[in-house]
């Protein structure tokens, strides 16, 4: 890898000044569909490059206030259940370091590793908002707990973990359906159409609000116009600003305290994807280090 994510000086890039940590984790283990999200690292960090320091919302640089050291990629064994101990070994050293971790995939399942770090680490209820066009629910899928498509469902084996908030979904199977019907107390998700209107957004606050909150974004939540280069694209998802919208929420009721980004699939000759993640990641690390509180 040539650089660190967004290419910082040393002064603001160093493990030991930094308050965020990026991982890249380019595992492909059980995708389905479209391949290439091992390569979604490497092209994150490329176009990070590219990124603005200077945040229009803040009028300032506001990395210079929290700065981010960019760990080497993890390496993995080819066993999707050995990847998710071996994501959870990596990460929880960082934890305790009192770093926030940042990592980038790589398929979704690796979500399950760092999930499983957090919430051992915290030792207290997390909740988990997720940006996804799939729920993700289903208990195994081509024989194996540990795909991508179950991910959600290993958060909630995780005592730790209270509730997994969904938005964007707009495919989804009989049985995940019937899971999220029978588990109303754990699972709540607002489809895309819920999100086309208001009313979510109290319910939304009052789910999060104080908690510690662990953000997944699988990037085919997002609309195919904003980012198209994923392994699973469905028509019809969120766009930038609701998705910017829903980040700012997050961090203005809650506490962040974890995150990942997940199932970019680089397509050559399209790098508007790759931008698109990186500069999510980069207001999503604003929006938390500007988070107004309300005493
Ligand atoms: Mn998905």
């Amino acid at each position: 890898m040539q650089s660190n994510f967004l290419n910082l000086p040393k002064k603001l890039s160093g493990y030991d000044t930094a308050k965020v940590v990026v991982l890249p984790i380019p595992y492909e283990g059980t995708v389905t569909y479209g391949k290439g999200t091992s390569n979604g690292p490497a092209a994150i960090i490329k176009a990070s490059q590219q990124v603005e320091f200077y945040d229009r919302e803040f009028d300032c640089e506001p990395v210079d206030n929290y700065g981010i050291h960019t760990l080497a990629p993890l390496a993995f064994s080819n066993n999707p259940d050995k990847t998710v101990e071996q994501i959870n070994n990596a990460v929880t050293p960082h934890i305790n370091a009192g770093k926030f971790v940042v990592g980038i995939g790589g398929e979704h399942s690796i979500s399950a590793g760092l999930v499983k770090a957090q919430a051992e680490s915290t030792g207290l209820p997390i909740t988990i908002v997720q940006i996804d066009a799939h729920s993700d629910l289903r208990d195994s899928y081509e024989g194996n707990h540990n795909n991508h498509a179950c991910v959600a469902r290993r958060f909630l084996d995780n005592e730790n973990v209270e509730r997994v908030l969904q938005l964007g979904v707009r495919s989804i199977s009989t049985e995940e359906m019937s899971f999220i019907r029978k588990n109303n107390d754990r699972v709540r998700t607002w489809f895309i159409e819920d999100i086309d209107t208001d009313e979510w957004q109290n319910e939304f606050i009052s789910l999060i609000s104080r908690k510690k909150i662990y953000l997944t974004i699988d990037v085919d939540g997002l609309d195919p116009s904003v980012i198209a280069a994923t392994g699973t694209p469905e028509p019809g998802g969120l766009s930038w600003e609701k998705t910017i919208e829903i980040i700012r929420l997050l961090t203005n009721s809650a506490e962040l305290i974890g995150l990942d980004c997940v199932e970019l699939a680089p397509l050559a000759g399209m790098h508007a994807s790759d931008f698109a993640v990186a500069k999510l990641i980069y207001k999503t690390l604003n929006l938390k280090y500007n988070e107004i509180k309300e005493s």
